[in-house]
């Protein structure tokens, strides 16, 4: 019989790519979506009748039980959250009954009903904050510098008490930043790609960011699902951190992104303090390291490669 997985958060970036690995693999895909006016399923166009949607939320302990009930899911791979660090110190409340007290509903259902299914935490280097060592690693201690992080972390120490608490095989990957053609547009890298894209076809004269200087390790979405499904393949449930282990600027992103239609960022970026933020996270560079051993996982598109994709996906898009 085929292996049955959950995705919460299957709309969203994460969602869509696992969705696709997952239903290459033979997987039966079940995907909990919450009750919209207004489909949210552009990522998942493609897989429409390949998926079984189960409409639940993770502000609802009862739907989240019945989701288990009607997927049996031997994975469940809990991608769902408010996700953008911004809107967290705008709806700081909201973010921790999505992004922290949601963990805690999803294994407490998972307890009830499926306690021998695999279980996987998308945790974040955000938790990592204002870094206390260079790179990051499993034991670099958090110090998390949003509501957001603040939220994730609790996510994380959540999964591995139930996992130490109940013996259930619940793992928490600690996930570097990662983007996509499929990225959300307020998020810096689409933000960069689709404006560069606008500014080449004229359809924009400038872009309005905020911090760039800060530092990320990016890497590709369709690398890191495959990091996810490898930590649930596992003998023993254990906690990993995936990035690339490079880190670049903003700036660097904007370099390249502009430079690849022909264009100097400094001619049309201009500096705006909405998009500043309370507290920042200047630098952030991950070690895989225990990641490449235990799981053979490594990434295939470099950072040249991802920004080049973004864009060119981009100007497509706007019919350039
Ligand atoms: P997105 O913001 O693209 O997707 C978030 C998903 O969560 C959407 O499907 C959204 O549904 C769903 N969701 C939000 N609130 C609820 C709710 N109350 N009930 C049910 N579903 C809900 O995130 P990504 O795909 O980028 O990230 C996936 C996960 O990984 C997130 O938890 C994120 O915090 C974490 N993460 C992401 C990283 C990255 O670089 N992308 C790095 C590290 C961690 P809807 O479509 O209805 O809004
Ligand atoms: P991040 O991603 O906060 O790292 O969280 P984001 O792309 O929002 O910001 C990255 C860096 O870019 C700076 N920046 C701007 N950011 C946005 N969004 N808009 C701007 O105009 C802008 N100008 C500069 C930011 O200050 C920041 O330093 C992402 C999310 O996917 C989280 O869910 C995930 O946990 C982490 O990555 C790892």
């Amino acid at each position: 019989m085929a292996p049955r997985a959950l995705i919460t958060g299957i709309t969203g970036q994460d969602g869509s790519y696992l969705a696709d690995f997952l239903l290459d693999k033979g997987y039966e895909v079940f995907g909990m979506v919450r009750r919209s006016s207004t489909e949210t399923f552009g990522r998942i166009d493609h897989l429409l009748d390949r998926i079984t949607f189960i409409q639940a939320d993770l502000l609802d302990q009862a739907s989240l039980v019945q989701a288990m009930e009607e997927a049996r899911p031997d994975e469940i791979y809990n991608l769902a959250a408010q996700s953008f660090v911004p809107t967290s110190w705008r709806q700081p409340v909201l973010t921790g009954e999505f992004t922290a007290l949601g963990v805690t509903r999803m294994l407490d259902a998972m307890r009830q009903v499926v306690p021998e299914a695999k279980f996987y935490q998308a945790s974040s280097s955000e938790m990592f904050g204002k870094v206390r060592e260079v790179p990051q690693t499993e034991l670099t201690p958090f110090h998390p510098r949003s509501p957001y992080a603040v939220a994730k972390t609790y996510g994380h120490h959540l999964t591995v008490n139930y996992r130490e608490s109940y013996g259930l095989f619940a793992v928490s990957g600690i996930l570097f930043n990662h983007e996509s053609p499929r990225r959300g547009h307020e998020f810096v890298t689409r933000k960069i790609s689709d404006g560069v894209a606008r500014i080449k076809l004229g359809l924009a004269k400038e872009l309005r960011l905020g911090n760039i200087d800060s530092q990320r390790d990016w890497g590709y979405a369709g690398d890191y699902v495959r990091a996810m499904y490898l930590m649930l393949q596992q003998d023993k449930p254990d906690d990993f951190v995936i990035a690339t282990g490079r880190t670049h600027s903003v700036r660097d992103f904007l370099e390249i992104a502009f430079g690849h239609v022909g264009l100097n960022y400094e001619d049309y970026v201009k500096k705006d303090p909405r998009f500043m933020r309370p507290a920042e996270v200047d630098q952030l560079i991950g070690d895989s390291g225990k990641a490449h051993k235990a799981l053979g996982w490594q990434p295939t598109v470099d950072f040249e490669e991802l920004v080049v994709m973004m864009v060119d996906h981009d100007l497509a898009l706007l019919g350039g």
